[in-house]
């Protein structure tokens, strides 16, 4: 792929996933198919949190003073919220926020329902809509101004050692989701300048885009007592004592949905795992004259047979040449293809094909077994796609031990660097500043040597790149 950026744009519209033509900066309109796509992975996400957690619905308005009250939360988000200053013609009496995200709308209520260490813990999650007033370059899907699926998930535990464990709990839901769709991730710890405002740390979860810079897919925070001790979140424990909670939060947001189209897409068009595939099965009658009927019966009766199997099968009947609904299909990213033509029904066999490898294959067609043929199939090609994706993260993965080599590599190849870091804050923002990239994060590895830039004694293994 030449040009992502590009091709990233086009394949949105090609596709009919969104119309980023809404005049507002920022916000772009999901489309059918889009909207299909994006409710197939929230199913996906959901079923993963509802194990363990509960949904809930909080209104998307925040009272200024509530948002302004945790100190170093509301000083990262200062320069991205949007206002709502006036109800109709009056003036409000105080300004209401739009969500940016939703600490500030939960945890004034949090307050009310915990009292007890038997009220603990809370685990919900809500998908819902926020706003960000971005200054970077905006971008549908990755860089939007109405975040419009953020699914977040807020926890509150009566000890430090919950709150950590729902840490992993938090990773491996979102590991399990991310495996799930396909997508590959390096997950590292967030540097202390880059954690979420008002958190202890920050887990981060990053893809390598085919441009070569990394693209943040979701995080999982470690709040400690911070918002707590703000909202005045406390619980009586067993001998009589108020204490303050604990705190976990993770999100996720459309780029779940950009990582997807960015890790499986090519030439062709858009590359779908079946999972989230408006349809997973395309069935293309090839009509000739006269052999109409025989044909339609088949594909009719092999439609019907895999829908009632639960496979989400589609027949395209249009009046088209078979080429132009190949490649219709193809560029929408339909896992696979079945062709059926008046031959094939006299040989008693139809013709498999998959978007995945564009291998062809005809097989004896049984009743009794192609339900089973077509979802191993499908199972094939998730396997596939996830290890060709997770392949090309793993080798756009460059370890490196000499300074001049990070600006080098990063230039010249894209991805992410892995070296040896001393972790101040000073050497690693003067290694941002210096080489123009951005230090995502640091992972639990036995280190030793010195850093790469200060020579100080190595306490990690930092992971560098250019990021969107
Ligand atoms: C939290 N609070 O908010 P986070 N466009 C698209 N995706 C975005 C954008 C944007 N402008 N900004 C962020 N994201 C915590 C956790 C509740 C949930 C995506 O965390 O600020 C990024 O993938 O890190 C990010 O990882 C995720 O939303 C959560 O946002």
């Amino acid at each position: 792929m030449k040009n992502f950026s590009q091709w990233f744009h086009d394949i949105l519209e090609e596709a009919e996933l969104m119309d980023a033509r809404y005049p507002i900066k920022g916000m772009s309109v999901w489309l059918p198919r889009g909207f299909q796509i994006r409710k197939y992975t929230l199913k996906a996400l959901q079923e993963l949190l509802d194990k363990d957690h509960e949904e809930v619905l909080f209104p998307m308005l925040i009272p200024e003073s509530e948002l302004a009250k945790e100190a170093i939360h509301v000083k990262g988000f200062e320069e991205e919220v949007y206002w709502i200053t006036k109800g109709g013609k009056r003036e409000l009496n105080e300004q209401l926020a739009l969500r940016p995200t939703s600490e500030t709308s939960m945890y004034p209520m949090f307050s009310l329902w915990v009292r007890s260490h038997m009220d603990l813990p809370i685990k919900v999650y809500q998908t819902v809509n926020t706003f960000r007033y971005e200054t970077k370059h905006t971008r549908p899907l990755i860089r939007v101004r109405e975040i419009t699926t953020f699914n977040e998930t807020h926890t509150v535990h009566a000890t430090e050692a919950e709150a950590e464990e729902e840490v992993n709990a938090g990773i491996e839901i979102y590991k399990n989701f991310f495996d799930e769709l396909a997508i590959p991730y390096s997950i590292s710890k967030r540097p202390e300048w880059d954690k979420f405002p008002g958190s202890e740390y920050t887990m981060a979860f990053d893809m390598i885009m085919p441009d070569g810079k990394t693209l943040q897919i979701g995080t999982v925070h470690n709040l400690g007592t911070t918002f707590a001790k703000t909202f005045d979140i406390k619980f009586e424990n067993d001998e009589g004592e108020h204490e303050y909670a604990y705190q976990t939060c993770y999100g996720l947001s459309d780029r779940v949905i950009a990582s997807l189209i960015a890790a499986h897409g090519d030439e062709k068009g858009l590359q779908l795992p079946p999972i989230v595939a408006p349809e997973q099965v395309i069935i293309i009658p090839i009509i000739f004259k006269q052999k109409e009927d025989i044909v339609l019966n088949f594909t009719d009766k092999l439609e019907q047979l895999l829908k009632d199997n639960g496979i989400r099968a589609r027949q395209d009947k249009r009046d088209l040449r078979p080429g132009n609904k190949y490649y219709y299909w193809e560029k929408r990213g339909v896992p696979l293809r079945i062709e059926v033509g008046p031959r094939d029904i006299d040989n008693n066999s139809i013709v498999l094909n998959r978007r995945d490898t564009g291998d062809k294959e005809f097989i004896d067609y049984d009743e009794e077994t192609i339900v089973d043929t077509v979802n191993e199939i499908l199972d094939d090609i998730t396997l596939q796609m996830k290890e060709k994706a997770n392949k090309f993260q793993q080798e756009k993965t460059y370890s490196v031990d000499k300074l001049e080599q990070v600006k080098k590599t990063i230039n010249k190849k894209g991805g992410i660097i892995t070296c040896n870091w001393c972790g101040s804050t000073e050497c690693g923002k003067d290694m941002e500043e210096k080489f123009d990239i951005d230090i995502l994060g640091t992972q639990e590895a036995e280190v030793d040597g010195e850093c790469i830039n200060c020579q100080q004694k190595a306490q990690y293994k930092v992971l560098i790149s250019k990021t969107y």
